[in-house]
């Protein structure tokens, strides 16, 4: 792979000789050569700028003068200099690769009496690409440095200065066939491209074979082909400044410490790069990862190709229509397989209606909480909540079988019973990690308005039959306290009660 880098200042580069790039150079994996474009001018004050035409403005650089420069670069990697040769072949040191920077920026003839090494040069045969920082530009991506890497063999960096190149010049070559590759470094203007040609030097050249040690730190870091930020890294001190490495890094179980990385992946790019997560293949990610980005603000279940931001919010009367339909699609779920269709929509009917649902709204001892899919052409519902709070320290729902005087992990209640009437999930939104998310708003929704207590409960009863709900309450902190019988439409039920503390450590 070669570098030509053009640009008014090409002493800029000599930063290049450093580092990775600088030894890639050494070992001949990468040849880099700056050239001064002002060696292209014919007039004594080596001019490369007009005015712009249409005004305005700054300056524009001259499209006569690229086209010369480019030109003859193109023509073939002939003119290297003697030194870089001696570069590309590992003959140098460390100073005469130095000075190969320096150097090879004088103006490489037409004609240079130095033999071509590949004759009859063409870019397509070179894969050459004009590559043109600018702010203009697409962003500089890992893929598109993936793609250079593997698919050029020649990038001519073209940098501008003022306002920029004359635009003729990328259409001319575009037209010739040479890919032209404007790109920027992010939203931010900088004074010319040098700083952005050295960031594609170095951005393409480690993808370079043999150019990093490990090739498996490749595949983790940020934006790699997992479409996420790295996670955080620490070594040696184990405690620095009152600051520990995180327990599970020290402790040997690599699966665990991979969870933790993957965790801390997600929770990074959450925050700082949302669009990623956007982007992100939900068919790739497993229970764990849906779990965590529900944490996250995001949704996704198995049958989603990218996750959704998710929204957990208390609704309001304006709901009541879409609650209800939610309300009539799962309710059926929780259900004994042997309870007839007419005594669920009885039950539906009279309970979970738009207009009970309008009543339950405009009540404040309710506490109604949706999560809702907050994406662009969101699918509206995923889940719902409904909590009856009762007056100061009594019991919500206690014709209902509420468990007035229950103790929970041995502790006996001080403050109000708030009766979890209603917790679904839409089924197809179930592994997705919402009903995690949406609990734990419920928990902390009820945890402020009872904070005068010092240890209000939560209780609520569901089928007996119902084993997955069962298992889930259980991991929801909640313990069996008792039974009832609970009338759908004309049919009895045995419920399981179960309760819990609201207030968690
Ligand atoms: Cl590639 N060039 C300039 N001049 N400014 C920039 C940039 C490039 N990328 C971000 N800002």
């Amino acid at each position: 792979m070669r570098f030509d880098i053009v640009s008014v200042f090409p002493e800029f580069f000599q930063v290049l000789d450093l580092s990775l790039v600088g030894k890639a150079r050494e070992r001949g994996v990468l040849e880099v050569a700056a050239h001064d474009l002002r060696d292209w001018t014919d007039d004594p004050h080596r001019t490369v700028d007009d005015t712009p035409a249409g005004g305005g403005a700054g300056m524009v650089m001259r499209a006569d003068i690229w086209g010369k420069a480019i030109d003859e670069l193109l023509a073939g990697p002939a003119r290297k200099t003697g030194e870089e040769e001696a570069v590309a072949q590992g003959r140098a040191t460390g100073g005469r690769s130095a000075r190969a920077c320096s150097r090879g920026t004088g103006k490489l003839r037409e004609g240079a009496k130095r033999p071509n090494t590949v004759p009859n040069a063409t870019p397509e045969a070179f894969r050459a690409v004009l590559a043109i920082p600018t702010p203009s530009g697409t962003p500089l991506t890992q893929r598109a440095c993936e793609r250079l890497a593997g698919q050029a063999d020649r990038i001519i960096v073209a940098c501008g200065r003022y306002e920029g190149i004359d635009a003729r010049v990328a259409e001319h070559y575009a037209g010739r066939g040479v890919e032209v590759f404007e790109y920027s470094l992010g939203d931010y203007v900088l004074n010319g491209g040098e700083v952005a040609a050295v960031a594609l030097v170095e951005a393409v050249g480690r993808l370079l074979p043999g150019m990093v040690g490990n090739p498996e730190s490749l595949l983790e870091e940020s934006h790699s082909a997992a479409g996420l930020l790295e996670y955080p890294v620490y070594t040696r001190p184990v405690e620095w400044r009152g600051l520990r490495i995180p327990e599970v890094l020290l402790g040997g179980n690599h699966r665990e410490a991979a969870r933790w990385r993957r965790d801390r992946s997600l929770e990074r790019t959450a925050a700082r790069r949302p669009d990623m997560i956007a982007g992100l293949d939900a068919r790739a990610m497993d229970k764990k990862d849906r779990r965590m980005l529900a944490e996250l603000g995001f949704m996704a279940n198995r049958g989603s190709s990218h996750p959704t931001p998710m929204r957990i919010r208390e609704a309001g009367p304006a709901d009541a229509e879409a609650l209800a339909a939610l309300a009539a699609r799962t309710f059926p779920d929780a259900c004994p397989a042997w309870l007839g269709r007419e005594d669920m929509d009885a039950f539906i009917a009279e309970n979970l209606s738009a207009e009970r649902f309008g009543e339950y709204l405009a009540d404040p001892h309710w506490l109604v909480l949706v999560c809702e899919d907050a994406g662009e052409g969101g699918t509206g519902f995923a889940g719902y909540t409904l909590c009856l709070l009762p007056e100061a320290d009594g019991a919500a729902g206690i014709e209902e079988g509420a468990p007035v005087n229950a103790t929970v992990d041995g502790v006996v209640r001080d403050g109000p019973l708030v009766e979890l009437s209603k917790f679904y999930v839409d089924r197809a939104w179930r592994g997705s990690g919402v009903s995690g998310a949406l609990w734990r708003a419920t928990l902390a929704g009820l945890s402020q308005r009872t904070r005068q207590w010092r240890e209000p409960f939560v209780w609520l009863g569901t089928n007996e039959g119902n084993r997955r709900a069962r298992k889930a309450y259980r991991k929801m902190g909640f313990a069996e306290v008792g039974e009832r019988t609970f009338m759908v439409g004309d049919e009895p039920n045995s419920d399981v009660i179960f309760a819990r503390r609201i207030h968690v450590a």
